[in-house]
C-alpha cells in the first residue's frame, strides 16, 4: 500500500511542504483543476503538476478526477467528440507516467451533503447528511455549494441540463457508461493507465437523477460491462459505507484485484439515509477500518491509498473536508493498523 493525499494545487493553503512532513506519506493525488471539463489535458501542462511535486520528494500517483462531460453521460450525439478528448488526456497521462485515474460517473453533481459545518460533541465540524433536509432543498437555488460541484454553469444552464435528464433513467445511465468504457478501456490499456471509477456519494438517487455505482451488485455489474483489469474500482469506503447493505470488507475480498485506488473514510450512519462524517478511528463512526484494512492487506493490496474527507480540527477552515489536521491524523491512523497488520503477518 503507498500512503496517498488529496492535493488541490497551488491555490491549495495545505501546501505540498506540509503534506510532505505527515509520517508515511509517498505520493499525491491531484488534477488540473483550470481546464474546462470535456476538453484534453496537455502533456505540458500534465508535466508541469508532475514535476511540481516530484520537487517536494513526492511521486504523482493518481489522477482524482477526469471529469466526464454531461454529454457522455445523458449519450447525446456530442459525446464522441468529449470522448476522444478523454482518449487524448488518458494516452497524456500515459505519457508522463500516471498509472491512475479516478472518476466519477454521477450526472450533475458529485458528493452531496446538507451541511458542510455540523458542529459535533467535541466542538469538531464535519459534512453531514440529512436525507430530510435534502429532499426540501432546490439543488437551483444555490443555497448549498460543495467542492466537489461545478459551478461554473451560467444562468438556465443547471436548470436545462436538469430537464435533459428527465428522459434518463438508470437502464439509460448504465447503456450510456458501457458505450464510454468500450470506447477508452483499449485506450487505457494501450497507455498503462488503470480506470478507476468512483461510487456515487451517497449511493442514492438524489434530486430526482439517476445513480448507479452504489452496491455490490452493481459494481460487479460494472466490472463486466468490460472485463478487463483496466476497468477498476477506487473503492470508498464512506460513499458506499452509509448503506448498511455495503459491507465493505466483503466487497474488498471479492473485488481485489479491481481496486486500483482506496479511499478511507469512516462513517456514522445517524438513522436510514442520514449520515455524519466521522473521524478515522473505528469508534467514531460505523464501519470496521481495522477489518477493512485487513481485507486490503490480504488481497495483497499495493496501490494508493488516501485518508477520505477529514473534519475540521483545532481552528483550521478551509476546502470542506479537506483540511490538513484530521486527514493527516486519519493518514498516520491507517499507516499504523498497515504497519501492525504487515508485522504480524503470519
Ligand atoms: C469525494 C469526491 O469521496 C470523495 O472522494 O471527495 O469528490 C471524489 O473525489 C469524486 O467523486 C471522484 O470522482
Ligand atoms: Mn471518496
Amino acid at each position: 500500500m503507498k500512503m496517498t493525499f488529496r492535493w488541490y494545487g497551488d491555490d491549495d493553503p495545505v501546501t505540498l511542504e506540509k503534506i510532505r512532513q505527515i509520517p508515511g506519506m509517498v505520493g499525491i493525488v491531484s488534477a488540473i483543476y483550470d481546464i474546462p471539463v470535456g476538453e484534453a489535458w496537455p502533456l505540458e501542462k500534465i508535466m508541469e503538476l508532475k514535476g511540481k511535486i516530484e520537487a517536494h520528494g513526492l511521486t504523482l500517483e493518481v489522477i482524482e478526477s477526469v471529469p466526464v462531460h454531461e454529454d457522455i453521460k445523458l449519450g447525446l450525439p456530442t459525446r464522441d467528440k468529449y470522448i476522444d478528448n478523454y482518449k487524448k488526456t488518458i494516452e497524456n497521462l500515459g505519457k508522463a507516467g500516471v498509472k491512475v485515474v479516478c472518476y466519477n460517473f454521477m450526472p450533475v453533481f458529485d458528493w452531496t451533503r446538507s451541511e458542510l459545518d455540523h458542529r459535533l460533541d467535541d466542538g469538531s465540524t464535519a459534512l453531514i447528511y440529512d436525507r430530510e433536509t435534502v429532499e426540501k432543498m432546490n439543488p437551483l437555488s444555490g443555497e448549498l455549494n460543495l467542492p466537489g460541484w461545478d459551478t461554473s454553469y451560467e444562468e438556465n444552464e443547471l436548470e436545462d441540463l436538469l430537464k435533459q435528464y428527465n428522459n434518463l433513467s438508470e437502464e439509460g445511465l448504465w447503456n450510456n457508461l458501457e458505450y464510454f468504457l468500450k470506447e477508452i478501456i483499449p485506450v487505457a490499456e494501450e497507455s498503462n493507465v488503470k480506470m478507476a471509477i468512483h461510487p456515487d456519494d451517497p449511493p442514492w438517487s438524489i434530486f430526482g437523477l439517476p445513480r448507479i455505482i452504489t452496491s455490490e451488485e452493481n459494481l460487479e455489474r460494472f466490472l463486466k460491462l468490460v472485463d478487463n483489469s483496466y476497468n477498476g474500482l477506487t473503492l470508498c469506503s464512506g460513499s458506499l459505507g452509509v448503506s448498511k447493505d455495503n459491507d465493505i470488507p466483503r466487497i474488498v475480498r471479492k473485488f481485489g484485484k479491481r481496486i486500483h485506488f482506496a479511499h478511507m473514510r469512516n462513517v456514522k450512519i445517524t438513522e436510514d439515509k442520514s449520515f455524519e462524517e466521522a473521524a478515522h478511528p473505528s469508534k467514531y463512526g460505523s464501519l470496521d477500518m481495522v477489518e477493512i484494512l485487513r481485507a486490503y492487506h490480504e488481497v495483497g493490496f499495493d496501490g494508493p491509498m488516501r485518508p477520505d474527507h477529514g473534519r475540521m480540527i483545532w481552528g483550521e477552515t478551509g476546502k470542506p473536508g479537506y483540511g490538513l489536521f484530521d486527514r493527516a491524523l486519519g493518514a498516520t491512523y491507517l499507516y499504523g493498523i498497515w504497519e501492525t497488520l504487515v508485522k504480524t503477518k503470519k
